[in-house]
């Protein structure tokens, strides 16, 4: 393989241990390749130009890291508006929570083709590109309408809904057809690689083609899942650093009497925690042998609070532990601890430790490390339970640990209490063969199997070169998409 040339919204210094789950993913094979990681520095220019911005090359090691600045109105009209305000939730299957307009589509685009202007100086002839995430779909079209013929990827990080919801999206033909511009695209489950094939076959007439094939718009592209990981070895490296014992011993003491849940994750509407605290009050409510001792950690750590939708769940989320503790707590006993702060990553291993069951029930998820990463920090010799949502990703991969419908809180309150009273031996057994399960496909599986089906995607263009992409609006324009409604 030649150079690998990586493009997410974020970038970040692969050889830092803090960088975070993707550099860790990445890092063999950028370093291997002496690769390029190319995205938005972070930085905003309150008075530049819309699609204009300055892009500094810096070396890490063997990688180059290269990041543009955005200007203000580019910054708001594609990350804040397109991305966190239509994408998001939408993939999320929140239809409602959407606030579609014109201006944002035309803002996604513009900064699309801006990474696609400022990349192509920098590619050379035998790069293979990954382009990463929702921030970035017409990635791919705009360098190839610029005539970049270079082998090119995507993976989704976050589901992708079903063809009537995808549907709704006024922009949906110009996505769907700039999906074709890759060689590859991942996606992290079964059920979303059948959701883009229904709505591509349904909405543009796509037909299939070999094992994961599909072609349309004159393209042939695979159509894979790719279950990302977790770096398994590097995480049970965590739980034994001084600051994760230190989680682990401290927490033990304090609730040497307690029964710990845990539920760890970025407060978004989508990881479903109004409905685990109403679950965690039935369990209380239906269990009362687990007053004065069952106790639910949530570790909600800030997101994206300028977003209206967040600023509200934030709020009931507030109300809804408030109203617990004030319902069931005593003196000496807190049934919830809410913490609405980012924990250091070395002390979450040694919570998840402590804690007897892990509570991870969002309510749609494109895949969920946290449920992995639970199961990674677990004693071998007396492993915690994992409670996981079967909207989650990671559930097609999990199925030994007690899967909830997240909607169904009195469902949920049930299998709360089948993990808080399951057997030891039980435990084992379902521990062992999930963590099997995330050593045989981490997070290097993840990124090797990806990276080779890229290499093998013989798929050229149908057409000696693709025809340049249209502007996203008005989406009826766009053809052959035969209709743009849900049938
Ligand atoms: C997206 C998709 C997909 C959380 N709170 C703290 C903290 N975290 C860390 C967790 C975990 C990561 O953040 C969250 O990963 P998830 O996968 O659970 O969720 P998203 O952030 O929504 O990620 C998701 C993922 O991309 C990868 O493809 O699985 O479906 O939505 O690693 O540990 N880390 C620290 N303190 C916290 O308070 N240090």
């Amino acid at each position: 393989m030649g150079r690998l040339v990586v493009v997410s919204n974020r970038v970040a210094d692969p050889r830092k241990p803090a960088a975070g789950g993707l550099a860790v993913a990445l890092r063999d094979a950028l370093l291997a390749t002496g690769g390029l990681w190319f995205g938005w520095s972070g930085r905003i220019v309150e008075d530049g130009t819309p699609g204009e911005g300055e892009v500094r090359v810096q070396p890490a090691g063997s990688v180059s890291l290269a990041t543009l600045d955005l200007c203000r109105a580019d910054h708001d009209a594609h990350y804040a508006a397109y991305c966190n305000e239509i994408l998001w939730p939408v993939f999320h299957y929140r239809l409602d929570l959407a606030e579609f307009g014109a201006a944002a589509a035309e803002g996604y685009r513009r900064v699309n083709q801006l990474f696609a202007r400022k990349l192509l100086p920098l590619l050379r002839s035998d790069d293979v590109i990954w382009v990463h995430d929702y921030h970035l779909i017409p990635l791919a079209a705009e360098l190839r309408a610029a005539g970049c013929a270079h082998r090119i990827g995507f993976f989704l990080h976050i589901p992708l809904p079903p063809p009537p919801l995808f549907a709704a999206i006024p922009e949906n033909a110009w996505l769907t057809r700039a999906l074709f511009a890759y060689d590859l695209v991942g996606f992290q489950s079964r059920a979303d690689v059948g959701h883009f094939v229904g709505h591509a076959v349904a909405e543009a007439g796509a037909t299939a083609f070999g094992e994961c094939g599909l072609e349309a718009f004159g393209r042939r592209t695979q159509v894979r899942a790719f279950p990302i990981g977790i770096d398994v070895d590097e995480f049970q490296r965590l739980g034994k650093t001084p600051e994760a014992r230190e989680a682990y011993e401290t927490t033990r003491t304090e609730y040497a009497r307690r029964k710990l849940l845990i539920g760890v994750e970025r407060l978004d509407y989508s990881k479903g925690l109004p409905q685990r605290i109403r679950a965690f009050r039935e369990l209380l409510t239906r269990y009362p042998e687990n007053r004065h001792s069952a106790t639910l950690i949530q570790i909600a750590s800030p997101s994206r609070e300028t977003v209206g939708a967040y600023a509200s769940i934030r709020e009931e989320l507030e109300r809804l532990c408030g109203s617990v503790n004030g319902d069931f707590g005593e003196l000496d006993w807190m049934p919830v601890r809410y913490i609405h702060r980012t924990v250091a990553r070395r002390r979450l291993s040694g919570l998840y430790r402590a804690a007897c069951v892990g509570v991870v029930t969002p309510l749609r998820d494109g895949m969920n490390l946290v449920a992995k990463e639970f199961v990674a920090s677990q004693s071998a010799a007396d492993p915690g339970v994992l409670v996981l949502s079967r909207f989650a990703g990671a559930a097609e991969e999990l199925v030994e640990s007690l899967l909830v419908n997240p909607y169904d809180v009195h469902g949920t309150a049930d299998t709360l209490q089948q993990a808080l009273a399951m057997p030891l031996a039980e435990r084992r057994a379902r521990h062992e063969a999930l963590l099997r399960r995330i050593r045989e496909h981490d997070v290097h599986q993840w990124c090797t199997s990806f990276l080779q089906a890229l290499d093998a995607s013989s798929t050229p263009a149908l057409k000696p070169r693709a025809r340049a992409q249209r502007s996203p609006r008005p989406a009826s324009r766009a053809r052959p998409v035969r209709s743009s409604r849900p049938r």
